[in-house]
């Protein structure tokens, strides 16, 4: 376990106890409220879809907070200052949100909707599926600023979104898994293995996909 005290010492200034633990809290607040805005949002654009569509376009959602130990580790890894400006304004994965499709148009159809809501800002863009990581990794990643309405005003507030398909999410829970297990014999093996995997993955997707413009299209027909 890492210790906190550091970072809470940093973003607090010297206050009380019951200041700083206030302060905590109301930022963990802003972050949870963005993370939920989204996935209403989310909820809601994909019930509206099958409705006018009949057609399932979310199979299903996740979502986490960081935890304090996990920003602390990524604030050191990326050697940043602990500074509330650090982790407001370079910390963009605090809240996230992984959506998970059926087939691979589905997640760019997703991204179009979400890109059309006025109240959703795109920060930045990685196209992880156009262009795979080295090691076989493909999701679309979107940061986000959702606003939100405190008592003393707005605040945009980042989220981070992933939309992959069932079998990107498949692979990369696999590959999570190797990265976190310790004392795994010829991990270097199992990783070039992991890799070459995801080409299968991602020729799966690409039928998947046209078997879905095969079934949609002979709905379409009847
Ligand atoms: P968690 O627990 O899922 O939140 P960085 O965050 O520094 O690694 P960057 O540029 O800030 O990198 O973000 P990037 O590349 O968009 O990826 C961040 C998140 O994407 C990771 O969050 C993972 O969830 C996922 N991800 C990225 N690359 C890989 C990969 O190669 N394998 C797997 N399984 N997931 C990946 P966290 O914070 O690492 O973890």
């Amino acid at each position: 376990m890492m210790d906190n005290r550091a970072f809470y010492d940093d973003i607090v200034d010297h206050r009380t106890i019951a200041d700083s633990m206030k302060l905590a809290e109301s930022f963990m607040i802003r972050y949870r409220t963005a993370m939920d805005f989204v996935i209403d949002k989310l909820n809601f654009l994909s019930r509206e879809f099958k409705l006018q569509n009949d057609y399932d376009l979310v199979d299903s959602m996740q979502h986490r907070i960081k935890t304090p130990d996990s920003i602390l580790e990524k604030v050191d890894r990326k050697h940043l200052p602990k500074t509330r400006d650090t982790i407001f304004n370079q910390l963009h994965d605090i809240a996230g949100v992984r959506v998970i499709t059926r087939f691979i148009s589905d997640v760019y159809t997703l991204e179009d909707m979400l890109l059309e809501q006025p109240d959703i800002k795109v920060v930045t863009k990685k196209d992880y599926i156009k262009h795979p990581k080295e090691n076989g990794y493909r999701s679309l990643h979107l940061i986000v600023t959702v606003p939100i309405y405190l008592t003393n005003g707005t605040e945009n507030i980042a989220v981070e979104i992933q939309i992959r398909t069932i079998a990107m999410n498949f692979w990369a829970s696999v590959e999570h898994e190797l990265n976190y297990k310790k004392d795994i014999p010829n991990k270097q093996m199992i990783r070039e293995d992991l890799s070459h995997t995801a080409t299968y993955v991602a020729h799966l997707d690409q039928k998947m996909d046209h078997l879905r413009d095969d079934i949609w299209s002979e709905k379409e027909d009847q």
